[in-house]
């Protein structure tokens, strides 16, 4: 079955992360892409929960018409590293912020993946979660030249939107 999202268009980019608590982190990725009109789907998979979603989802997703996927996973995270290795599609992973360790746990989890399997690896918590999805953005935009001009345009934004005088609100 094809990638569809909520409106019915074609999912190009998947996010999934571990449990529901990493939604919070997540919802900015998918906020990001909404304002890209980027068409995506968002799924709870847990690598220790849910293994055979896992194997399913990261099977299937290229054949269902996605074309990067977004995994955010918090403490032992082996979400994005065990989706790395089912697909070739690329795999941003996003560090959630974890209450033992603040997310180092994630961290070194995510990123510390053996040569022959990548993951890109994003910063911790909600920073990593916006910049997988501009990243995701970017890597669609290769091939696409009108998402190109809104993601040069988002940019420009933000440019014009820092000031050059703080306030002083003291
Ligand atoms: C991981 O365990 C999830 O990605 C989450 O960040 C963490 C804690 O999950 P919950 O106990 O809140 O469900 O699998």
């Amino acid at each position: 079955m094809s990638a569809q999202n909520q409106a019915g268009r074609q999912a190009q980019v998947g996010i999934i992360m571990g449990s529901q608590s990493d939604w919070e982190t997540m919802k900015r990725a998918s906020a990001l892409l909404d304002e890209l009109q980027i068409p995506h789907e968002v799924r709870i998979v847990s690598a220790h929960r849910t293994p055979d979603r896992l194997y399913d989802y990261a099977r299937n997703a290229q054949s269902r018409g996605l074309k990067v996927i977004i995994a955010g996973a918090g403490g032992a995270a082996h979400l994005p590293g065990m989706v790395a290795a089912l697909t070739t599609l690329p795999v941003l992973g996003v560090p959630v912020c974890s209450k033992a360790l603040a997310g180092l746990d994630s961290l070194y989890s995510i990123v510390q993946m053996p040569a022959g399997v990548p993951v890109g690896t994003l910063a911790i918590g909600e920073a990593g979660s916006a910049n997988a999805a501009l990243l995701a953005a970017q890597i669609l935009a290769l091939g696409d030249e009108a998402l190109g001009a809104r993601l040069a345009a988002w940019r420009r934004a933000q440019t014009e939107a820092v000031g050059e005088v703080p306030e002083r609100n003291d």
